[in-house]
C-alpha cells in the first residue's frame, strides 16, 4: 500500500442518497447517519454543506442530496469501508444497479493519501457484485457532487495520485457537470 507525498492526512467520506429511508427524505437520512457515526468509532471532525444534485446515471431517478465529511478513525481503510457498508445497510441500502437510486451511499474518498489502484471497470457496465477497495475513490474526479462539497471542506486538498489541487479538478469538469447543482443553506 503506497501513501501519497501530497497527502493532507485527512480521512474523507462522501455521503449521498436519493430515496427515502426509515429516517425520512435523503437529507434526514444523511443527518441520521452522521449521528450514528460515533457508535461505529467514526468521529466527524468537519463537514461540508449539503448539496442538491441532479442524478449522474443512465437510469432515470430523483435528485440526490450529497455532502462530504472529514472523520477521525482508528481502523485501517478496508475495515473502515466494511463499517461504512454496515451503516449503509442500517439505512436500507439495496444494490439493484450500479449507479442506481439509493437511500444512502457512503464512499471513502481519501484515507490519509493511501493509494490502492482500482482493478478495472467501475461504471454501470459492471454488475452489482462487490469491487475491491480502491483509493482514492476512482470516480471522484469526474463528480461535481463530490468535488464541490469537498472544496468547501478542504480547499487545500490535492489528489493523492496526480497532485492536482481541488480547484483545478473542478475547473476541468465539463460545464454540464455543474448544471443544476444547488448548495443548500447550512
Ligand atoms: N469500493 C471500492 N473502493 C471503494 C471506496 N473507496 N469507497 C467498492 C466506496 N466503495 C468502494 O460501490 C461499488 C463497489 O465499490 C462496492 O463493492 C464497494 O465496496 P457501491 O457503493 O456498491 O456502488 P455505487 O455507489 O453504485 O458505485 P460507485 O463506483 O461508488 O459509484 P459512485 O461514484 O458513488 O456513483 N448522482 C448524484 N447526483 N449523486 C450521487 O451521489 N452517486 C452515484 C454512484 C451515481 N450518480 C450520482 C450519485
Ligand atoms: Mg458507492
Amino acid at each position: 500500500m503506497k501513501q501519497s507525498a501530497a497527502t493532507t492526512g485527512r480521512v474523507l467520506v462522501a455521503l449521498g442518497g436519493n430515496l427515502a429511508s426509515s429516517s425520512g427524505e435523503p437529507h434526514r437520512t444523511i443527518e441520521a447517519a452522521l449521528r450514528i457515526f460515533p457508535a461505529f468509532g467514526l468521529r466527524v471532525s468537519r463537514r461540508a454543506p449539503l448539496y442538491r444534485t441532479p442524478p449522474v446515471s443512465k437510469y432515470i431517478q430523483d435528485n440526490y442530496v450529497n455532502t462530504v465529511v472529514e472523520i477521525e478513525v482508528a481502523v485501517p481503510p478496508a475495515s473502515l469501508l466494511a463499517v461504512l457498508h454496515r451503516i449503509e445497510d442500517l439505512f436500507g441500502r439495496v444494490r439493484r444497479d450500479r449507479w442506481g437510486a439509493r437511500t444512502l451511499d457512503l464512499d471513502l474518498l481519501d484515507y490519509r493519501g493511501v493509494i490502492v489502484p482500482a482493478s478495472g471497470l467501475r461504471g454501470p457496465e459492471v454488475g452489482i457484485g462487490p469491487l475491491p477497495l480502491a483509493l482514492p475513490h476512482p470516480g471522484m474526479t469526474e463528480r461535481a457532487f463530490v468535488l464541490l462539497p469537498l472544496r468547501d471542506l478542504a480547499p487545500g486538498w490535492h489528489h493523492p495520485v496526480t497532485g492536482e489541487p481541488i480547484d483545478q479538478l473542478i475547473r476541468r469538469l465539463p460545464a454540464a457537470a455543474l448544471g443544476g447543482i444547488v448548495r443548500l443553506v447550512d
